[in-house]
């Protein structure tokens, strides 16, 4: 009798462990609300933006026959009240070029198909770009 009593007594307790184990878990407060994520750059764009360093964007994917504009967006304040514009070109490895200027617009049509890489002259490979042709 003293053991079938100790065991009633291990099964309530596990009976409660039980219970108690199945309570949902609270909501989790940990996390932060969701961040909203920035429009992510188009890459099948004809429109490049030329920056102080940067090509934006810097890859795009095209179709052939497709005409790509280089816009120079390289001026900004000095930050005495004067303006000063950077100079950019766009240099192709196959040797087709924009020229150095730090303002206007220049465009190459791709009538085929490949993987052409380009650069600044100014800035070397850290300043470069590359355009899909498919
Ligand atoms: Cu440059």
């Amino acid at each position: 009798m003293r053991l079938a009593a100790r065991t009633m007594l291990l099964l309530l307790i596990a009976a409660a462990g039980c219970g108690g184990s199945s309570t949902a878990p609270s909501s989790n407060n940990n996390n932060p609300p969701p961040t909203t994520n920035p429009t992510p750059t188009p890459t099948n764009t004809t429109s490049i933006s030329i920056g102080n360093n940067f090509f934006d964007p810097a890859a795009t994917t095209v179709p052939v026959g497709s005409k790509i504009t280089w816009t120079w967006n390289t001026c900004g304040g000095d930050g005495y009240g004067g303006q000063v514009c950077g100079s950019h070109s766009v240099m192709f490895d196959d040797g087709t070029a924009s020229g150095s200027q730090s303002e206007g617009t220049w465009s190459r049509t791709f009538a085929a198909a490949g993987t052409y890489k380009y650069h600044c002259l100014v800035h070397g490979s850290s300043m470069s770009g590359t355009i899909v042709v498919q």
